[in-house]
């Protein structure tokens, strides 16, 4: 087993920016990965399975709502400190980081944002602490980038609603207590619904057959005639834009994330740089590796920049859903190329699961994909700066 000797790269001093209670959070979030995650990582994406055990630890570090006020059991920390985490995170595996970000922002989220006070008081709190866990039921077989086609519908029964359809590639699905979901009423309004497990005619099937985001767990959720209490609907938003405003706190944190990946992957190449001895002189004396691994620190430097002002945007209410699409595009694809260069820096051993590379490198293949796609959010930018939809 690979011991686990990352360290943070800062090259524009911008921890300078950051409080001290920022780097006590961060210094939190990492050492916990190092000593209870790091070790065992590779298993799971091995097993294709997310280690259960690791969900209380994620709950003390306030990975679990950290921007929920305490009163609901969150950590009430601000933007800046939740994007930390999650790159602390997802600079061990997406997967963890992606458990972590279901929770807080598309379940937690909606709960606190959408939900009425019962419900707030009702799942908050197991939800900070891991006790219960929540996936979040959007994407459709036949409707992903474009949910508002989804078919998940739900009928007044006049004391209760009646619940069909399905989704599919839901993660944390296969183990959460809890399920919101989007669902079209008789007028075709899309609305929130908590679904508990145990409810009838709700099951929650694993997807099998990944090969990136292994050590998370994916699932469908089938909805055959499931009687939802009417406490259960979300009273406070309705419309598309309910969903999609859970993902742009979703997005943001995984525009940290990237960079944790992408920090990782640097991390481990430009220490085997220094070490692996070819024509008499470690590697990272040749030009062109130097070459690669230049370019990475610039990348990632750059990645942070622009991540941290959105985080102050945020901290201040003023990010735009656009300019969280930019960094979450942005990110993914710098992290990608890192992550490709890291991999030809370690030659053979870089295929190996003695180093994390190829893992990341798998992983970010889900990570592209979901919460809106490399070419969605490049056509979100292009309707912001021109005016025109071209998704239609
Ligand atoms: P459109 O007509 O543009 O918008 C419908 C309504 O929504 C509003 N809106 C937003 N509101 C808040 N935040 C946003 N980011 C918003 N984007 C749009 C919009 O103003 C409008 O409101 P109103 O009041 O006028 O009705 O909708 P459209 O059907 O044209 O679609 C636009 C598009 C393509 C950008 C959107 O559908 C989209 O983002 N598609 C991508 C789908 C996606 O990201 N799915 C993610 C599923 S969850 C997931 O992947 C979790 S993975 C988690 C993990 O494991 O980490
Ligand atoms: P499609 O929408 O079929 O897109 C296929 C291709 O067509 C893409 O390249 C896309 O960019 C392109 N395309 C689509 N529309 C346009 C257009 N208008 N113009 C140009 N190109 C276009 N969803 C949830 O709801 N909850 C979850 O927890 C969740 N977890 C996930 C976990 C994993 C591991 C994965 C892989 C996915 C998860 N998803 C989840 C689903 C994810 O959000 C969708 O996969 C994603 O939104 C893309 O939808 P799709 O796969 O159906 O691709």
């Amino acid at each position: 087993m690979r011991t686990d000797l990352y360290q943070g790269h800062d090259y524009y001093l911008m921890d300078e920016w950051l409080t001290e209670e920022h780097k006590l959070i961060r210094e939190t979030a990492r050492a916990w990965v190092k000593k209870e995650v790091s070790p065992i990582i590779e298993e799971a994406a091995e097993k294709c399975k997310f280690p259960e055990h690791l969900l209380k630890g994620l709950g003390e570090i306030g990975a679990f709502g950290p921007y929920i006020p305490t009163e609901y059991g969150g950590a009430g920390l601000d933007q800046i400190s939740y994007g930390l985490i999650m790159q602390e995170l997802e600079r061990c595996d997406s997967g963890l980081r992606s458990t972590a970000s279901v929770q807080s922002s598309l379940v937690m989220y909606p709960i606190y944002k959408y939900g009425s006070e019962e419900q707030r008081k009702k799942y908050l709190p197991k939800l900070a602490t891991g006790e219960w866990m929540g996936c979040f039921g959007l994407t459709e077989p036949d409707f992903g980038s474009n949910p508002g086609g989804m078919i998940t519908n739900f009928k007044d029964m006049g004391d209760h609603y009646l619940l069909n359809g399905a989704k599919m590639w839901i993660s944390n699905a296969p183990f959460a207590q809890v399920a919101v979901v989007w669902a079209k009423n008789e007028q075709g309004r899309v609305h929130g619904l908590i679904v508990e497990r145990g409810m009838e005619g709700f099951t929650t099937p694993t997807m099998h057959g990944k090969w990136s985001l292994r050590a998370s767990d994916t699932g469908e959720l089938i909805f055959d005639n499931v009687k939802v209490p009417k406490e259960n609907l979300l009273p406070g938003k309705s419309g598309l834009g309910a969903p999609l405003g859970c993902l742009d706190s979703a997005r943001y944190g995984i525009a940290w994330g990237a960079i944790g990946a992408a920090l990782d992957c640097y991390d481990v190449a430009l220490r085997y740089s220094k070490e692996r001895i070819q024509f008499g002189k470690p590697i990272g004396a040749f030009q062109l590796q130097q070459k690669k691994l230049a370019e990475m620190i610039t990348e990632i430097t750059k990645a942070q920049l622009l991540t941290y002002r959105l985080g102050q945007l945020r901290n201040d209410g003023r990010a735009t859903s656009a300019q969280i699409s930019m960094a979450k595009r942005n990110n993914l694809a710098m992290a990608k190329q890192i992550i490709s260069d890291a991999r030809q820096v370690l030659g053979a051993m870089g295929i190996t699961g003695e180093y994390p590379v190829m893992r990341h490198m798998m992983n970010l293949e889900s990570v592209i994909t979901y919460e809106g796609t490399h070419d969605i959010h490049l056509l979100i930018t292009g309707m912001d700066i021109t005016g025109f939809d071209a998704f239609k």
